[in-house]
């Protein structure tokens, strides 16, 4: 099994010939050149408001739990699977088109791994998500990410940089290797960190060479997905306090296991490592992984 058709060298004269929707043929295109695509008006404005409902329904009756978990500005933090808490949110990230087009993209069926939910921009620097969604063989990721509202410019949008999922660093098992050869003095968990901050700060500090870095104008219920390699991040908000409500999906195909990053960093080998989670239920005909509890962080 290959990582993804659309790195290959014949993808571009692959998708002319495909038979695929021209929607997904776009999107497929875009990915393969740039790393980004947005899906414009997917979602029904209608079920993106019923998520945030859901929310502040969530948060009233977790008054406390949310209580502590604000930032130094009062800001509640990101909140992971609220898609095992709200309904609303389960049925807009199995969205039965954007699974269609993962499944093409894959040339796998799609299910849904984990999700994170953004009251505010995150205002990230440029990263890679691999080592957190690490895959074998690699790249068999989609995050998928969905406006809830239209996102103010004001509001710390998404930023990427335009075909940097082609721009190459030193392999991450290199990275350990080095950090494992010249700080013996760490434990195990200091080096892991050490690792990923040593990655995060190639692509910080190298990939914006590899192309324009932009930000990305997403109006509520467009879908943006972006390639498993793509440097991407959330551009610095000018109100702090702005909203600008989403929702990522990390997407994979069924067969395919994700997994976190002491395995991209230690893992040896093409075989995958042993199975991790299973899958709670189907929804909208996909699976959902059983992928922990719904909580800040
Ligand atoms: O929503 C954002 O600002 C960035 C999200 C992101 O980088 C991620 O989920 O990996």
């Amino acid at each position: 099994m290959k990582e993804l058709w659309l790195d290959r060298p014949d993808a571009l004269s692959r998708i002319e010939q495909s038979r695929a929707p021209e929607a997904f043929k776009t999107a497929a295109r875009e990915l393969s050149t740039d790393g980004f695509t947005v899906l414009r008006g997917v979602v029904d404005p209608a079920l993106c408001a019923k998520v945030i409902a859901d929310y502040y329904r969530y948060a009233e009756q977790h008054a406390d739990y949310v209580a502590q978990n604000l930032d130094q500005m009062g800001r509640e933090k990101r909140l992971v699977n609220f898609h095992l808490w709200s309904k609303a949110e389960l049925d807009l990230v199995s969205n039965r088109k954007i699974m269609k087009l993962l499944d093409y993209l894959f040339d796998e069926k799609t299910c849904v791994y984990t999700t994170l939910t953004f009251k505010y921009g995150t205002q990230q620097p440029l990263h890679r998500d691999t080592p957190h969604f690490a895959t074998w063989p690699e790249s068999r990721f989609f995050g998928v990410w969905t406006a809830l509202e239209d996102v103010s410019p004001e509001a710390g949008p998404l930023m990427y940089v335009k075909g940097g999922q082609r721009f190459e660093m030193e392999h991450h098992r290199d990275i350990m290797r080095r950090v494992q050869q010249n700080r013996p003095d760490l434990n195990p968990q200091e080096q892991l960190t050490l690792a990923l901050d040593l990655y995060n700060g190639q692509v910080i500090q190298d990939s914006p060479s590899a192309g324009e870095v932009v930000t990305a104008p997403i109006k509520c219920g467009d879908v943006a997905i972006w390639h498993p390699q793509l440097p991407h991040g959330g551009s610095p908000a000018i109100d702090q306090m702005r909203s600008r409500w989403s929702v990522v999906a990390h997407c994979a195909p069924e067969a395919v296991q994700l997994y976190m990053m002491d395995t991209y960093f230690h893992h040896d080998g093409p075989e995958p490592p042993p199975k991790r989670y299973g899958f709670l239920r189907k929804v909208n005909g996909r699976r959902v992984a059983d992928s922990g509890a719904t909580g800040y962080m």
